[in-house]
């Protein structure tokens, strides 16, 4: 399980004259060391890190000089600055992190509580994202967010959402069992609701994707692009051989996207405000 990243400040012994700081198994350091080692000579501007790792936990603390490590964990991005050595910064799971700003003196000492694992690294961003990333039933709670997001004037807008009524909401909510032409997943990072995707006007040949990230903070992290190829992959699953979608023209971030994965504009269904893609499966 990952938690959040967090400074630990150790108890240095000694006075003026000199300073002793002690790194022991279950007490300053939270964990049983397996393994230690050390960065130094790091050159100016060099970025390091640029990872996570799946289960690891590691106490870094920088002996000499000074460093800054930029973590990414959940929707909370925060950057820590280790200018001594009475404090470690303790990183437990999957935490996004990456070491910048090393001083030229800068020796960051690393502790950790298992061996050497390359495959316990995660160095793609996007895996990060996908691994955190869940598709789950669409239950009362997605019902109960979705309220909030599409009412949400910018969202309303973004996803073309025409006005509608609780009643009616829970009315299509209570029917989606009975419907074979839709079929649609709620979207969770890190167990939070974020958003909502699926297919509906689904037919024999075909299907029209939906999908939206409700909750703003989560914007830009690739969920949308997994949601997308997720939807993608269920299509062919389902055998059919055409999804179409509509947009905003001018959602600039979202057209862009949609093309990456293979959709085209067709300019003749197209109309007003709205794009209509189309990719053959
Ligand atoms: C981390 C941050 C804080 C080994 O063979 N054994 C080891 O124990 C380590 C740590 C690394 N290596 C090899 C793997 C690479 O071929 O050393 C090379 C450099 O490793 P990497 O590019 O992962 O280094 P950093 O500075 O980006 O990351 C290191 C740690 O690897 C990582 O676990 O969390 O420091």
């Amino acid at each position: 399980m990952t938690t959040k990243p967090e400074i630990l400040l150790f108890n240095p012994k000694g006075d003026e004259q000199g300073w002793l700081v002690v790194l022991e198994n279950n007490q300053a350091v939270p964990f049983e060391t397996k393994r230690c080692y050390f960065i130094y000579g790091t050159k100016e501007g060099v970025v390091r890190g640029h990872h996570a790792h799946r289960k690891l936990k590691q106490l870094l603390v920088c002996v000499s000089g000074s460093v800054d490590i930029y973590c990414e964990y959940a929707n909370s991005k925060e950057t820590f600055k280790l200018d001594s050595p009475n404090k470690g910064l303790l990183l437990d799971g999957l935490v996004w992190h990456e070491m910048l700003n090393f001083s030229k003196d800068a020796v960051l000492l690393v502790l950790a509580d298992d061996y050497y694992d390359e495959s316990d690294y995660v160095r793609d961003y996007k895996e990060f994202v996908t691994i955190q990333t869940k598709f789950v039933r669409y239950d009362e709670v997605f019902l109960e967010k979705s309220w909030e997001w599409l009412n949400d004037r910018e969202l309303k807008d973004l996803t073309n959402t025409p006005d509608f009524t609780k009643e009616e909401q829970l009315n299509w909510f209570l029917n989606l069992p009975r419907r074979s032409d839709y079929f649609v997943k709620g979207v969770k990072y890190c167990d939070i609701p974020v958003g909502v995707w699926g297919l509906k006007n689904i037919t024999a040949n075909s299907a029209e994707y939906f999908g939206f990230i409700g909750e703003v903070d989560y914007w830009g992290k690739g969920i949308g692009r997994y949601m997308v190829r997720t939807a993608i992959k269920e299509a062919k699953d389902k055998k059919l051989n055409r999804l179409c979608l509509h947009v905003l023209k001018n959602s600039l971030r979202a057209v862009n996207l949609y093309r990456s994965v293979g959709f085209e504009e067709r300019e003749d269904m197209s109309s007003g405000r709205l794009m209509y893609m189309e990719l053959k499966l």
